[in-house]
């Protein structure tokens, strides 16, 4: 109930804000895209991580409200962005089981997208494994229809849920995003020959690959040889804020 209230009283007083993860392109190092993650910003100036409310939020219902200010702010601040000249790429945002289920959710992003002016082909969703084998069947429909709409399509951790092979193929993606666990594994041979049937999966089905918490440059090189085309991690960037991410744009132009 506490941090239902918190999250209530976050709420109205705006206190949610987006930081972004670039991702990055192994062979060129050019930035490809970003990915958008929420964090509740104290007003003494702290940040509660998401892992702490999310779940919480996810069980109230309120994640629905939630995400919907970080897909709006998201898409404000990309808007910005690519007007300003400094990015031409995707934003990714994560999208939650409850929020992925809502009936209106086209309605909901189409409206934002109005209101933002951002063009659709600059958004992309992020919907974990466990999210669509909810039922999987409504899944592919709903992921049809934002397809439709020009938006991309990423499986998050993909690798930590169940969703079949057989499922695998009938959903309408664009990118596979290989979990963190199996990033970490990288220095053992199973890992490796994990990692490497993963890309050879994603590839066959004509998904670009993102390796999810890359930390060292060792990481890097074995991702380049598995042919995993982008990173995100540490390695190059934690998630920032959207003023450090302006300047980081600002930076690299
Ligand atoms: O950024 P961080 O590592 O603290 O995120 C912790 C967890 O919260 C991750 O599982 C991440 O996917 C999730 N998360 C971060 N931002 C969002 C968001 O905007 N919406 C949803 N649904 N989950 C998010
Ligand atoms: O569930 P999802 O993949 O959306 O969550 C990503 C989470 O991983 C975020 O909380 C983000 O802050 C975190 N993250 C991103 N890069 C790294 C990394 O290189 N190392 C670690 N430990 N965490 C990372
Ligand atoms: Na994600
Ligand atoms: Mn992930």
């Amino acid at each position: 109930l506490q941090i239902e209230n918190l999250i209530r009283y976050g709420l109205k007083e705006d206190f949610f804000c987006v930081y972004y993860q670039p991702k990055l392109d192994i062979i060129t190092g050019q930035l490809v895209g970003m990915e958008a993650l929420v964090r509740f910003n104290t007003p003494k100036g702290g940040l509660i991580s998401p892992a702490s409310f999310i779940p919480i939020a996810e069980e109230t219902g309120q994640i629905i409200e939630i995400g919907e200010v970080v897909l709006r702010k998201a898409c404000q601040d990309v808007k910005r962005w690519i007007d300003q000249g400094l990015f031409d790429g995707r934003v990714a945002v994560n999208l939650s089981s409850r929020q992925f289920a809502l009936p209106f959710l086209c309605e909901q992003i189409d409206q934002i997208l109005q209101e933002t002016e951002l063009p659709s082909y600059h958004l992309e969703l992020e919907i974990t494994e466990g999210t669509v084998m909810q039922s999987p069947k409504l899944a592919i429909e709903t992921m049809k229809k934002l397809r439709a709409r020009g938006m991309h399509l990423a499986m998050d951790d993909f690798g930590t849920g169940y969703s079949s092979l057989a499922y695998l193929k009938q959903f309408p993606l664009n990118t596979l995003k290989i979990d963190k666990i199996f990033i970490d594994d990288l220095n053992t041979a199973r890992g490796r020959n994990m990692v490497d049937t993963i890309v050879t999966i994603a590839h066959n089905l004509n998904l670009t690959v993102v390796a999810e918490g890359v930390e060292q440059l060792e990481q890097v090189e074995m991702l380049h040889k598995l042919r995993c085309q982008i990173i995100q991690g540490y390695y190059y960037s934690k998630p920032i804020s959207a003023n450090d991410f302006s300047t980081f744009l600002q930076e690299i132009k």
